[in-house]
């Protein structure tokens, strides 16, 4: 059986500019497909995780959740982003239960710990011991105890980035909405080139031409996952970042074909 890890990105699953927020639903429901296809062929064990988009990064900035020390509006912000986020999750693990996938809600803010905004602890034996029983558990970012800060976010690449230092995964695959990484943001200059490949070598180069999201991003866009996953370099697995918006490319990277995209060796 190989382990594979796939991150949703908030800005492919949900409306990113969209307050109140919405889900991407039929994208949701595409992905889900995809998922379930590869899962079909009975050859993998499977966790997701997904972001939060517009549900988490607009109230996050709107109630200051990532200011250094605690203040009042950190309560309601943390009780709104729960509730968005509890909705967002029911929407995907939903889907993916409507496509046929035994997925199960895993909720971080109930048992992780942050300090001073770096995940702690994450119980990855109860992820290891649900996968084990063909179960996929379904986390995502959310609000998180901080015994620095009160609370915090956690991001879901933290989650991804910890996940992978801790259990075996034998892939990685991040669902983005842009083709991979670019030696500059393709959003802004249409001549930018997609980078197929970031090695040890490349990275510093590479993480010159990033900048944050166009988009309120309370957890520091592509140059903050790039950073979280080239933690993962040494620990031999293939990291793949695909562009989740385009059919067909999720499946590809899970099953392991030719895609396009981006590999982090
Ligand atoms: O979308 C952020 O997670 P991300 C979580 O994976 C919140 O960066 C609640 C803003």
């Amino acid at each position: 059986m190989l382990h594979i890890l796939i991150k949703l990105g908030g800005s492919v699953i949900t409306y990113k500019d969209a307050y109140p927020p919405r889900a991407n639903l039929s994208c949701i429901q595409r992905l889900a497909q995809e998922i379930r296809d590869v899962w079909q062929e009975g050859k993998i064990n499977l966790m997701v995780v997904h972001g939060a988009g517009c549900f988490g990064h607009i109230p996050a900035h709107q109630y200051r959740m990532t200011q250094e020390s605690w203040h009042e509006n950190k309560r309601q912000g943390a009780v709104k982003i729960r509730q968005f986020m509890h909705d967002l999750n029911q929407s995907v693990v939903g889907e993916l239960v409507n496509s046929g996938l035994p997925a199960i809600p895993f909720q971080p803010s109930a048992s992780c710990l942050m300090e001073n905004k770096k995940l702690l602890t994450f119980p990855v034996d109860i992820i290891s011991k649900y996968m084990a029983l063909g179960i996929i558990p379904v986390a995502y970012g959310d609000i998180a105890l901080d015994t620095k800060t009160g609370i915090d976010i956690l991001s879901g690449d933290q989650i991804v980035a910890y996940i992978a230092r801790t259990v075996h995964f034998d892939r990685i695959v991040m669902g983005s909405d842009v083709d991979g990484v670019f030696s500059e943001d393709p959003k802004k200059n249409p001549h930018a080139a997609l980078i197929p490949e970031i090695t040890r070598e490349n990275a510093t180069m590479v993480l010159h031409g990033l900048t944050g999201s166009q988009h309120i991003d309370v957890t520091g866009g592509m140059e903050q996952k790039i950073q979280e996953l080239l933690s993962l370099v040494s620990t031999n697995k293939t990291i793949a970042i695909v562009n989740a918006l385009e059919k067909g490319r999720v499946k590809k990277a899970l099953s392991g074909f030719d895609f396009v995209g981006t590999c982090i060796k």
